[in-house]
């Protein structure tokens, strides 16, 4: 077992010597499907495309006052947490945000800051929220992006909308998706760390529970005693606790941020942490690849992780 664990770490460090970048590289316009493919999707690897959004109309309408009346009626899932962290380890739970139903105007005034509320307000949904919840805002926007759906052979999964306050966090997490995140106003800031830095990446199992606001305003964690444990992350990657978790010493993080008008390719299974500037608004576009031959690979890669740890 020894023997394996070593030549995973090997591994993850060859990774990085023979073809990972030491950051994200930018293509200053929309890729040919066929180029893209081979130079990122294959090999697995994050770029910055600029210039692939300049013809959405999002870019210059979408201010608050146009958002609040094109769609400010529209009631649409928002995660409230008490201190900007939803689904994210606390203590020895896993804890998730209280999920609230609110008109995007209501969401709007508090960001803006015209309403006082407690607690952190992010609309983060993953469930296609814009084409389902907000659909006419795709008339400022593509509903897919022609070169992804060319270079996968598929339209999108979910296209979603993500609207938050700045204190808003999302833990380090990864998902199956191949995804193209689009920021339209603001800034957001990822950290991301490939799937083959994994051996680094200390995993625990977690009580699930929920975050919810008393009447008082406080927020009070509740288990939720009937769902399985959940395996996450307790790394905070902007303080790693070094002494508890050395082996991410050798993790070798890359940071990006990524600018409105700008579109991370963010490959299936690089794990992210993500922060943004207050009110940022952004889109993004997962596709789903799960029987895709990259990434079985690379579930068989974790599943060794997870076997040796
Ligand atoms: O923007 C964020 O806060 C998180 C984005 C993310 O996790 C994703 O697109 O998978």
């Amino acid at each position: 077992m020894e023997s394996v664990r070593k030549r995973l770490s090997e591994f993850s460090l060859e990774a990085h010597d023979l073809y990972l970048n030491r950051s994200v590289p930018y293509l200053e316009e929309s890729p040919d499907p066929l180029h893209f493919y081979r130079d990122w999707i294959g090999p697995n690897k994050p770029c910055i495309i600029r210039n692939a959004l300049s013809h959405w109309p999002a870019l210059s309408r979408w201010t608050p006052e146009y958002l609040r009346e094109k769609v400010g009626s529209k009631v649409i899932s928002v995660a409230v947490t008490p201190d900007g962290y939803a689904d994210a380890v606390s203590g020895d739970r896993f804890v998730m945000p209280e999920e609230r139903q609110m008109s995007l105007s209501s969401v709007l005034d508090i960001i803006e800051g015209k309403v006082q509320r407690s607690g952190v307000f992010y609309v983060q949904k993953q469930c296609s929220n814009l084409l389902d919840q907000l659909s006419q805002l795709s008339d400022d926007m593509e509903t897919h992006v022609s070169w992804m759906t060319s270079a996968l052979g598929k339209f999108p999964d979910a296209v979603n909308f993500w609207l938050g306050e700045s204190k808003a966090v999302t833990s380090m997490h990864k998902d199956h998706y191949e995804n193209l995140y689009c920021v339209i106003s603001g800034e957001k800031n990822f950290i991301l760390l490939p799937p083959t830095d994994r051996p680094f990446i200390p995993y625990g199992v977690y009580q699930p529970a929920v975050y919810r606001q008393r009447d008082d305003g406080e927020f009070e964690v509740v288990d939720q005693s009937d769902c399985e444990k959940v395996p996450w992350i307790p790394l905070d990657p902007l303080d790693p606790d070094l002494e508890r978790y050395p082996q991410y010493q050798r993790a070798r993080p890359l940071r990006c941020s990524v600018k409105a008008g700008e579109m991370l390719y963010l490959p299936s299974l690089w794990f992210h942490h993500v922060r943004q500037t207050h009110g940022c608004i952004a889109v993004n576009f997962w596709y789903d690849m799960d029987y895709d031959i990259k990434y079985n690979y690379f579930q068989l890669l974790e599943s060794l992780c997870d076997i040796t740890a």
